[in-house]
């Protein structure tokens, strides 16, 4: 979950400006009543979401169509799915609790949880289950029973943050009483040793501009990145501004490399020079270019000297003095399978003209992740362009629209958790009595009381009993479905509140339809980074059936836990959309913005604003290329951290103080590897994550009804498949069957089969269970990258494939459960 920091705003800015918020109580009752926050029966409605804004079609009070924005550049053809997923049969339509938790009481029968026998209860009925759990555990097992963590990309809108809103319910419902989570899925390693390597997230942030790129840079390499994919979302509302500068690049006609063991989008897009690297060996190729360039004395020494700390410690390591191993070209040759002779020029080749290195976050959504972006900082450094035009790296051209020219826009705040914001993290927030990393969620439940260590600190993990889920989908995004469902086992009570029936839905107790965005007003950014709009999000229709807004269901449930008035403040949504555009206005007016007032803004549905000439010049790093001293990076040294004081002091075994390559648990080839082929669950072109995989788009990229999973011809030969057969992946984990496709864009010994597939059980709730659809993460493994940053190792990961002969289960999990 990823909200580029440029956004934020902390709660302390926040609170500075609550005198100001407070004065706007009194809106115009013209504006409340002018309809213009109500869905209207018949006409076009401009809204937006991750996918962009656009226009919804209605008619008599139903969406049926739908076109983008004038203003976005290069629409995702997702949209139409967005449409789909409003009215898609996976759509939940009412309250329902599952039946043995309603007969007899929390923890009953869990081993049936995922069967699907749910009864459907009245809303009332519902919140108070909700509400008396929530108290009884608390009361039972204090407050670091309810574990309210969760995770996931829910929906854009400053307002309806399900997440936000369920931490805020439980701040004033249960003082606090409850565990948080740290970090997430998308950088969890990149985001812990980035500040410890530059003083600061990379991930997040703006990237040298794509103006400046297309001048300067003369090679850009895209390494384990697809911006041509990736860019069609943003954690607001996407601008899709990209791909204005990525065709502008193309047109220079200046290389372009593509390092990925797949062909992408990106690649096909640019006519890349494509290296199918071997999955996760990057930390290798990059140390065999690093040792290339410094025993050719190619290597910018003055740089290293400067602006960096430590070169002289990684130094014999490179070199082999303190393993007995050079890294050279030909070392790393044996280990990524990119020959030594390609290594050596791709060294040359960087040193020739400036040369931008930008990489994806695959490579660190991987066991011992942490190293392969340092390995990049480090290899950056080396080349000695950081912070010059077109030269450097970046973490986030293929995220959000990164490295478009920011506008001069006010940023707008959002509803707060009421936690405080942390240290050197503003877009956390310290909210709840405890935290763990994320992705170690497992982990707690099978072991309440035991260490974990984490960032330099070691902690205990808390004794969840109750998990409470909104906005996300830990039945696609976790991985190690089988071991993921013995450990929900140990809840007594597990809610989740979606608009799908997600795998997790169906693991739930008690579930609860919320709206989906389209059903509510909201209000957000149109561009991550280039901020250039705000928009008016809408309501395009009425809730379908018995879905609630997310905020009226918490509110309700403050009130049950004795304090509505602290949760809603008094609010209307109205008022509150109010409120967060009045702040945004009063900073616009104090730097002397064009910000249209509130009315005007709301009838004409959208705020463009300008892009200035210095916004497209911006250069990441200049400032401290021009001026270290004062202008010192926020590392212990001021400087770019080759090797870290602070990591050595917390001596893990598997996070050197300096980039180090480590062979993960498991690799393609490698030592004691029990399966031939890395599964690249890389993030799918057609959906979000799990989104929208229940709508019209899957008929475009199914193959014989299941997940499609490309296969390279060799593979596919020496196992007699062919193209459309169903397969079976499996491996020590799981079992799931995909739909073969036969193809060169993937090379030798890697399948690919996207994240956020459906997990469809044939036998629902039964751990080892065959997946009927093909959900990638019941073949990944459910370990921490490194104790450093624990995060998830969702790239990792061996199996094998062959043809299904047995009789073919169906596909069912598209529509809602029996009754439901
Ligand atoms: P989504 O499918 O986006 O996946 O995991 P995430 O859980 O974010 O789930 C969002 C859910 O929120 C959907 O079920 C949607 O219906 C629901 N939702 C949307 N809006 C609302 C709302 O307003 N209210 C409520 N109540 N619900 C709402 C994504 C995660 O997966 C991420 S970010 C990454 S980067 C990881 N990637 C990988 C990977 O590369 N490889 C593997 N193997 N695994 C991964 N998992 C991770
Ligand atoms: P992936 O597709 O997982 O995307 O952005 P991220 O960069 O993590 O991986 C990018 C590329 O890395 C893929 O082409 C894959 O083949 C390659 N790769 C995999 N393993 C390796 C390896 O070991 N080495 C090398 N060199 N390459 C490797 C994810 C970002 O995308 C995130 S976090 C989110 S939450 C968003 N999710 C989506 C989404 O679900 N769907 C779309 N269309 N767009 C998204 N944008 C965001
Ligand atoms: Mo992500």
């Amino acid at each position: 979950m990823s909200s580029s920091r440029s956004n934020h705003i902390s709660r302390r800015d926040f609170l500075k400006s609550v005198s100001a918020i407070g004065a706007l109580g009194a809106i115009s009752p013209s504006l409340l009543m002018s309809g213009a926050a109500y869905a209207a029966a018949n006409g076009e409605v401009l809204t937006g979401s991750h996918w962009g804004a656009f226009r919804a079609e209605v008619k008599d009070g139903r969406w049926v169509g739908v076109k983008p924005w004038e203003g976005d550049p290069h629409p995702s053809h997702q949209l139409k799915g967005v449409m789909d997923s409003v009215y898609s049969a996976s759509r939940i339509k009412y309250p329902m609790v599952r039946r043995a938790f309603l007969e007899k009481g929390p923890g009953a029968a869990v081993e049936e949880r995922g069967a699907g026998d749910f009864v459907r209860v009245s809303w009332d009925k519902a919140l108070d289950l909700v509400a008396n759990e929530l108290k009884r555990v608390n009361k039972t097992y204090g407050p670091e029973g309810v574990y309210a963590g969760s995770y996931g990309w829910k929906s854009s809108g400053k307002l309806h943050n399900c997440q936000s809103l369920l931490r805020r319910a439980l701040n004033v419902g249960l003082n606090g009483g409850f565990v948080n989570s740290t970090g997430d899925y998308s950088t969890a390693a990149s985001q812990v040793i980035m500040p410890h390597v530059m003083g600061t997230l990379e991930v997040y942030e703006q990237q040298t501009v794509w103006p400046v790129v297309v001048e300067h840079t003369d090679t850009l390499v895209f390494w384990g990145a697809d911006p041509v994919k990736t860019n069609q979302i943003s954690w607001t509302v996407a601008d899709h501004d990209t791909y204005t500068y990525l065709q502008e690049f193309k047109d220079t006609g200046k290389k372009v490399i593509c390092i990925d063991p797949f062909k992408t989008e990106t690649a096909k897009f640019f006519n890349a020079e494509w290296i199918p690297i071997r999955p996760h060996t990057d930390t290798a190729l990059m140390l065999g270019v690093a040792h290339t360039l410094y025993v050719e004395g190619k290597h910018d020494a003055d740089f290293l000297d400067e602006y960096t700390f430590g070169f002289d410690k990684f130094l014999p390591y490179l070199m082999g003095e303190t393993d007995g191993t050079p890294k050279s070209a030909e070392w790393a040759a044996n280990i990524c399978e990119v020959p030594a002779e390609q290594i050596k020029s791709l060294a040359n080749l960087f040193t020739e003209g400036r040369t931008m290195l930008a990489s994806g976050w695959s490579i660190q959504r991987q066991h011992h992740g942490e190293q392969s972006h340092w390995m990049l900082v480090t290899l950056a450094s080396m080349l000695g362009q950081i912070g010059l035009p077109g030269g450097g790296f970046g973490l986030s051209y293929h995220y959000s629209c990164g490295g478009c020219p920011s506008a001069t826009s006010p940023i707008l705040p959002g509803i707060t958790d009421g936690g405080q914001a942390v240290e050197g993290a503003a877009w956390l927030s310290n909210a709840g009595a405890a935290n763990i990393p994320v992705s170690r969620v497992v982990e707690m439940l099978e072991n309440p009381g035991g260490d974990f260590d984490f960032n330099g600190k070691r902690a205990k993990y808390p004794n969840a009993k109750l998990a409470y889920w909104v906005g996300g989908n830990p039945f696609a995004h976790h991985q190690d479905r089988n071991r993921m469902i013995k450990a929900w086992q140990k809840l007594e009570t597990v809610v989740v509140q979606d608009f799908q029936w997600t795998a997790t839905a169906r693991f739930a107790d008690i579930v609860l339809p919320a709206t989906s965005s389209y059903e509510r007003n909201d209000i957000e950014h149109i561009g991550d980074y280039s901020l250039k709009a705000i928009l008016a999000m809408k309501k395009v229709i009425d809730p379908v059936f018995e879905a609630r807004n997310d905020y009226d269901i918490f509110a309700d449930i403050a009130e049950r836990l004795g304090n509505r008035e602290a949760f809603t403040e008094g609010k209307s949504e109205l008022e509150w959309i109010q409120s967060f555009y009045s702040e945004a206005e009063k900073q616009g007016q104090a730097q002397q913005m064009d910000v249209p007032d509130f009315e005007s803004f709301w009838k004409e549905g959208v705020a463009v604003f300008p892009i200035s000439d210095e916004a497209k010049q911006f250069v990441r790093y200049g400032d401290y290329r021009e001026d270290p001293l004062l202008e010192p990076l926020g590392t212990p040294t001021g400087k770019i951290e080759i090797y870290s004081k602070n990591i050595e002091k917390m001596n893990y075994d598997d996070c050197p103080p300096h980039p180090t390559w480590m062979e993960p648990i498991e690799r393609l080839n490698g030592p004691g590897a029990k399966y031939p082929l890395h599964i690249n669950s890389s993030h799918p072109n057609d959906r979000l994550h799990s989104q929208l995989c229940g709508t019209v788009l899957r008929e475009s990229y199914a193959v014989a009804g299941r997940e499609p999973c490309v296969i390279n011809p060799q593979d596919a030969a020496a196992r007699g498949i062919k193209d459309g057969d169903v397969v079976r992946v499996f491996n020590d984990r799981g079992q799931v069957l995909a739909g073969a496709i036969i193809s060169e864009d993937t090379r030798p010994g890697v399948i690919r089969l996207y994240e956020g597939g459906w997990y469809n059980p044939v036998e629902g709730g039964k751990p080892g269970s065959l997946d009927a659809y093909g959900d990638v993460n019941c073949l990944t493994p459910g370990l921490g990258t490194s104790k450093l940053a624990q995060g998830n190792c969702g790239h990792t990961g061996l199996a094998d494939v062959e043809k299904f002969t047995g009789t073919l289960p169906e596909v069912t999990v598209f529509d809602a459960p029996k009754g439901a």
